[in-house]
């Protein structure tokens, strides 16, 4: 079999960037990587064939610079570009200069990612699709009154969005029209200085919803097809926490319509590759499109553990101009998957960044166990990126079998030096609700210093380092009763404590 491409560069870094190199190498293609000034350490340029530094640590001077990318894969004869997700993964215009410079671009065609980009145009394309959307605006608000107008003929509560909104920016419950105003007014100047665009509009309030989403994947052959759903309703402030698939909750009915409507969202916006349509899923069973994620994402490995397809092997292909290398009729869901996500944070301090320098790495491993990180002993975590160390990804026959085996996972995984929420998953994956997979996107603020607490892991730390620290002491007061002064062994438990210290851990 010849490989679709010689050489593909990899405008990314970290676990991802790792991911596609793993998606190359298996196919016989050269995988070539780009870094920042801050990771000439990482382990995607260790792992790749060949690696270019682009620019200093921050991403608007290094990752997000189009023109350095461009050069770099003219230079090296990069035949394709694979953005993973964030930084360029969705910028329309890096996607049509990369194919203006004769390369394959391995993401979404930028006329659908235009149009998934803003809100507004994303809920007329899918209205005009028949795929359910909340009920709403289907324009930006020209003024206050419209708002006061629609909210009372939809009903409260509603929820103000920002046209160019994500991960919540600009949003605004509002219970009763005496809020209305204020409520516009602060998503507008919100909106405004976050994307430089304050259109917003109106929807309902769908309350107690759970986030659940398809995977997706369009071969540009007319083929629109899907790898079911994820539930990624375990998150906190917008960041996801927990992916499992299936869904706990979603009935064989409803799954069917779901993914049926997400097939039809990718063909009106006639899409390739792949990609991901969210739902709100309310709790009388209803769901309504949110917004389609035109990349490949985070959570990608859960759908590949249960449908046993590569996702990133089947984006090469078709962006090559290959048909799927798999069918609607040959996909079906085999068991249960789980993902966490650990990162450099520390869950005692609520889940502030916390980077640093990581001592050791210890994985587990065993049976339908998967990790895919770019951590290792030695490595230093930068501030300049997001604090995702890892996915920690489990297999398991059913979803008991999958949480019990995520629970033996997580108990085998030592990462030290950092503070991380591995001690957090272990709750969680301890905790009922979760257990009885009875959660919704409000899970994590609801149960948070009650019955999940946070501190445990790290007062486990902490005990450990005293517990170090008494033994140290014991073992010197020993040498010193058998050595001379200033021999093996000599120096105060002061010295030790100041090296401590130093290296951040006390
Ligand atoms: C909503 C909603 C309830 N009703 N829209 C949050 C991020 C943005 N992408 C959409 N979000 C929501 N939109 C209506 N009409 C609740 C949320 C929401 C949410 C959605 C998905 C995952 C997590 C969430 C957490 C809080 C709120």
């Amino acid at each position: 079999m010849t490989p679709p491409f010689r050489k593909v560069l990899i405008a990314n870094r970290g676990e991802i960037a790792v991911r596609v190199i793993r998606a190359c190498r298996e196919l016989g293609i050269i995988p070539i990587a780009v870094f920042s000034e801050a990771d000439r350490d990482a382990l995607h340029v260790r792992q790749a064939f060949e690696a270019y530094c682009i620019g200093p640590a921050p991403s608007a001077e290094s990752y997000l610079r189009m023109d350095r990318i461009l050069e770099v894969a003219r230079e090296a004869g990069a035949e394709a570009i694979h953005p993973g997700y964030g930084f360029l993964a969705e910028n329309a215009v890096f996607a049509g200069k990369v194919v203006e410079a004769g390369m394959a671009w391995i993401g979404a065609p930028p006329a659908a990612m235009q149009v998934m980009g803003d809100k507004v145009s994303a809920r007329q394309a899918m209205l005009a699709a028949g795929v359910p959307v909340v009920p709403g605006t289907t324009e930006p608000l020209s003024d206050d009154d419209e708002a006061v107008r629609v909210a009372a003929e939809i009903g409260y509560p509603v929820m103000i969005k920002a046209s160019a909104g994500g991960g919540g920016k600009g949003m605004r419950r509002v219970e009763s029209p005496d809020q209305l105003a204020s409520a516009l007014r602060g998503a507008r100047s919100e909106a405004g200085s976050a994307f430089g665009d304050d259109r917003i509009y109106v929807e309902k309030c769908i309350d107690r919803p759970r986030h659940v989403e398809v995977q997706i994947f369009s071969d540009g052959h007319g083929h629109h097809l899907h790898l079911f759903e994820r539930d990624c309703s375990v998150q906190r402030r917008h960041q996801k926490l927990v992916e499992e698939t299936p869904c706990p909750v979603l009935t064989p009915e409803t799954r069917a319509a779901m993914t049926q409507v997400a097939t039809r969202a990718a063909a009106a916006v006639d899409y390739r590759g792949a990609g991901t349509v969210e739902f709100l899923l309310a709790p009388d069973g209803n769901f309504y499109f949110l917004e389609m994620n035109t990349r490949l994402q985070v959570e990608h490995p859960i759908t590949e553990l249960v449908t046993g397809v590569d996702l990133v092997h089947a984006q090469i292909a078709v962006a090559a101009g290959e048909p799927a290398p798999f069918t609607q009729d040959e996909l079906s869901q085999n068991g249960h998957a789980i993902e966490v996500r650990i990162c450099a944070e520390d869950p005692a301090n609520n889940f502030v960044p916390c980077p640093g320098r990581i001592d050791s790495v210890r994985l587990p491993g065993g049976p339908w166990v998967r990790v895919d990180g770019a951590m290792f002993g030695g490595y230093e975590v930068p501030i300049f990126y997001d604090p995702m160390l890892a996915k920690l990804v489990v297999w398991g026959r059913d979803r008991p079998a999958a949480i019990q085996r995520m629970k033996r996972a997580l108990s085998e995984l030592v990462v030290s030096g950092i503070r991380t929420n591995i001690p957090f998953f272990i709750q969680v994956m301890r905790h009922g609700p979760f257990v009885e997979g009875d959660y919704d996107t409000g899970y994590i603020e609801r149960h948070l210093g009650k019955d999940l607490r946070l501190d445990d892991g790290s007062k486990a730390e902490i005990a450990a380092v005293a517990a170090a620290l008494a033994a140290f002491r014991s073992e010197q007061a020993r040498a010193r009763r058998v050595e001379p002064a200033g021999g093996p062994g000599a120096g105060s438990s002061w010295t030790m404590a100041g090296r401590l210290k130093r290296l951040g851990r006390s």
